[in-house]
C-alpha cells in the first residue's frame, strides 16, 4: 500500500490526493475481502511507510480493520513498516480481536481452518538483506501457506533493493504450497508464490499490474486469481516534434495528444516526450507549457528530447565528419531516381543527425 507515501517532487496538493487514493484503494481491497467473503485478509508489508505515518494512519487502520470482522487479518511487516514498539503497528495496541500481526523475524504459525495453516514473518528492520526462509521449514500435516515481504532473487526489477531474498525452490522445499509476498510494485506469479503488485503505482516505472491475490485452498489445492486494484496509472508517450515548425502547431499537437491519453486528470499521469528533429524554425516556450499542463493534467508533464538542426548551417560548419554526412546525403537526394528512395535518404539523414546529437532515434 505505501500509505502516506510523500511523493516527493510534485506540489503538496497534488501528494495529499495520491495519499487520498491509497487509502481508497485500501478500502477497495477491504471492499473486495467482504464480497468475495474471504476467510482473511493479508497484507504481505508494506501497508505504510513508516518515515511519514502516524497516530492518523494507526487510527485508521485500527477502525477499517475492525469493519470487516469477523474476517480475520493478517499483517507480515516489511521494509517500509518494520515492527517496532514504537511503529504506527505499536500505535495501533491494542490491535482489534480479527487482527494478527507477525512482529518477529521468525515463521509462527496460525490455524486457519482444520488442515490449513498460515506462516507469517515480520520485518524488524528497514533494511533486511538476511535469506527470508533461512532454512525454515512448516511443521504438522495439511497444507500450508506463508505470508511474508522479500524480493524474489532470481526476478529482481532494476534498480529494486534486495530485501530479505528468496528463490521459488526454498518455498517448496519448506514445504509450502504457496507464499503470499510483497515488495515488487508490478504483478509476479512464480509456481510457488505470488505478488499482486502494489495497489496503486506509486511513480513512472511501476508500469505493471497491480492487483489482489485472491487464494483458494481446496483439497489441499491452492489456487491464485488476480483482481485489478488501481484506480490510477502512469504513462509514457513519445510525440514527434519533426511535422511542426511553429510553436502554435506543436502545442496544438501537444495538447490534442494529452487531451486523448489523460482521459480523467488526476488518475492518469502521462510524461509526454518531444523527441525527433525539430525545424530550425521552431522555438516553442516549453517552461509555460510545461506550468499549464502541470495545471491542468496534475501530475502530467512535458519532457523535451529533442534535437534541432540546420541543414545549411551543418553542411559548412567545416572539416567535420557531420559536415560530410549532410553533403553526401544531401547530394544523393539530389540524385534519387525515386520518391522512394529520396524518402529513405530523408529518413537517414535525420537519424544520422539524431545519432550524431546522441539523441534517441525515433522516426
Ligand atoms: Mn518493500
Amino acid at each position: 500500500m505505501h500509505l502516506d507515501s510523500a511523493f516527493t517532487g510534485d506540489d503538496a496538493r497534488f501528494g495529499a490526493r495520491r495519499r487520498r487514493q491509497l487509502r481508497e484503494a485500501f478500502e477497495r481491497a477491504l471492499h473486495l475481502t467482504r464480497d468475495r467473503k474471504a476467510d482473511a485478509f493479508c497484507v504481505a508489508g508494506d501497508l505504510y511507510e513508516d518515515a511519514y505515518a502516524g497516530k492518523d494512519t494507526a487510527e485508521y487502520l485500527r477502525r477499517c480493520l475492525a469493519e470487516i470482522a469477523p474476517t480475520r487479518v493478517f499483517l507480515a511487516p516489511g521494509n517500509h513498516d518494520p515492527f517496532a514498539p514504537t511503529s504506527v503497528y505499536g500505535q495501533m495496541h491494542p490491535l482489534p480481536s480479527n487482527v494478527t500481526l507477525f512482529d518477529e523475524r521468525t515463521f509462527r504459525p496460525e490455524r486457519l481452518a482444520d488442515g490449513l495453516t498460515l506462516w507469517g514473518m515480520g520485518q524488524t528492520s528497514a533494511l533486511d538483506h538476511a535469506r527470508a526462509l533461512g532454512g525454515f521449514a512448516c511443521t504438522g500435516s495439511g497444507t500450508h501457506l506463508l505470508l511474508f515481504h522479500g524480493s524474489d532473487q532470481e526476478h529482481m526489477p532494476p534498480g529494486k533493493e534486495t530485501i530479505a531474498p528468496f528463490s521459488d525452490m526454498e518455498i517448496s522445499r519448506a514445504g509450502a504450497a504457496h507464499a503470499m509476498v510483497g515488495h515488487f510494485h508490478g504483478k509476479l506469479q512464480g509456481p510457488h508464490y505470488a505478488y499482486p503488485g502494489s495497489p496503486e503505482p506509486l511513480n513512472i516505472s511501476q508500469d505493471g499490474e497491480h492487483t489482489a491475490s485472491i487464494i483458494t485452498v481446496g483439497d489441499g489445492a491452492v489456487n491464485v486469481a488476480f483482481e485489478p486494484l488501481n484506480s490510477t496509472r502512469y504513462v509514457v508517450a513519445d510525440l514527434d516534434v519533426s511535422p511542426y515548425a511553429d510553436s502554435s502547431s506543436l502545442e496544438s499537437a501537444i495538447k490534442e495528444r494529452l487531451a486523448s491519453i489523460v482521459t480523467s486528470p488526476g488518475a492518469i499521469f502521462c510524461r509526454l516526450r518531444l523527441v525527433g528533429a525539430a525545424a530550425p524554425s521552431l522555438d516553442p516556450d516549453l517552461l509555460t507549457m510545461r506550468s499549464e499542463i502541470r495545471e491542468a493534467y496534475p501530475g502530467c508533464d512535458l519532457v523535451a528530447d529533442f534535437a534541432a538542426f540546420d541543414l545549411d548551417a551543418i553542411q559548412h560548419e567545416g572539416n567535420t565528419v557531420r559536415a560530410a554526412f549532410v553533403r553526401e546525403t544531401r547530394s544523393r537526394m539530389a540524385a534519387a531516381s525515386s520518391a522512394a528512395e529520396r524518402e529513405e535518404l530523408a529518413t537517414a539523414l535525420k537519424l544520422g543527425l539524431l545519432a550524431f546529437a546522441r539523441k534517441r532515434l525515433h522516426q
